[in-house]
This record gives structure tokens, sequence and C-alpha cells, in this order.
């Protein structure tokens, strides 16, 4: 059984705006960003949310690149899921519409994000993607480690997920 609690409260986009580095991923079926991911959210002027992420990927012949990526999001009734376009600034990047859920966050020190494809017939998420993200490069702080794992077990990916290493391969000067 798929149970989730948020706790949010307005002005949600505001106080999630700026950037934030992924320091676990857990991956879907197909092309992907390897590492090096960050993340930056933006509310624009007529309100609607924005963000653009970057991320390591390797390209036909083992060709190491940044994926400089775009998105977009809807609303919907429930203030913590989004529908988010995302598209990439080259034209072999891949494109989407996928479900973007925050299943919590701090504002300020973490956020867990969580995105499902495919359901199982059991509730539980057949393909899916989630990002762990933290204000800082480093990773998290053992305060909220703690509560991210309960969490992780919630959206039943617990054990799935990877480090996200941050080598500066994509920082720009
Ligand atoms: C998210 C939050 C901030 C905004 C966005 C996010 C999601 C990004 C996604 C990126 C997908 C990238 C892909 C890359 C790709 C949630 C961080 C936008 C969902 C799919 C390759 C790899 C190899 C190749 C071609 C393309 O297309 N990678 O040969």
């Amino acid at each position: 059984m798929l149970i989730l609690s948020f706790r949010f409260s307005y002005p949600l986009t505001l106080q999630y705006q700026g950037t934030w580095y992924a320091v676990a991923k857990k991956d879907p079926v197909g092309l992907f960003l390897l590492d090096n991911i960050v993340s930056n959210f933006k509310v624009e002027e007529d309100g609607t949310m924005t963000a653009t992420a970057t991320g390591r990927v390797i390209i036909l012949n083992n060709w190491e690149m940044c994926a400089n990526m775009f998105g977009t999001f809807e609303d919907t009734e429930d203030p913590a899921k989004f529908k988010m376009k995302y598209w990439g600034a080259a034209a072999y990047l891949q494109t989407g519409y996928d479900d973007h859920w925050i299943i919590d966050t701090d504002y300020d020190n973490y956020a867990i994000h969580y995105s499902c494809r495919e359901l199982d017939v059991d509730g539980t998420c057949l393909d899916g993607y989630s990002f762990i993200f933290s204000r800082y490069p480093d990773g998290l702080r053992p305060d909220d480690q703690r509560n991210v794992t309960e969490k992780k077990q919630d959206i039943c990916f617990l054990g799935k997920y990877r480090r996200v290493a941050h080598t500066g391969f994509c920082d720009t000067a």
C-alpha cells in the first residue's frame, strides 16, 4: 500500500526556488542523467514554476557531455504534485511529460522528489525515478538523512538509490 504524506503550505514554490544538488537518485528504465546533477527552480513573473537541470551523459561513441535540460510545471489539485514537461538543449536529448511529486522538503536543506511512470497492479511503482536533493553539494545533514530513509521506504524505492557524484564536470565558470 502506498501512502504519501505531504506537509505543504503556500507559498510552496517561492521557498523552493534556487539551487538543489542531487545527492542520490533512482534511475528509470532507459536514458537518464548519470551524475553531477544540479537543478535550479524559479518562479516566473506569471507565477508558473520552471526549472533547469544539468547532468553528465554519455552519448554515442562514449562521448561525455553535460546535458542541459529545461522543465515547465503544471499545477494539479495537490500542491505537492506537478506535471512536468521537459526537454533538452540539444536535439539528441529526450523530451517527456512526467509526474513531478515533492514527497517532502524543508525548503532549506533537503527535498525528496518522485516520479512514477508505470504503476504495478499492487500500487507499487514499476518504472520511475526519484531524486534526493540537498541544498549542499556534499550531501545531507545527518538529521535529514534519517527522515529521507523513511520516505524512501514509503515510495517503495528503499535500496534502489545510488549516490550522485559531484566532480565539477558540469560546472561552468
Ligand atoms: C528534474 C528537476 C529539474 C528540472 C528537470 C528535471 C528532470 C530531468 C530529466 C532529465 C532526463 C534526461 C535524459 C537525458 C538523455 C527532475 C531534475 C528537467 C527527466 C533522458 C541521453 C543519453 C545518451 C544518449 C542520448 C541521450 O536523453 N540522455 O545517446
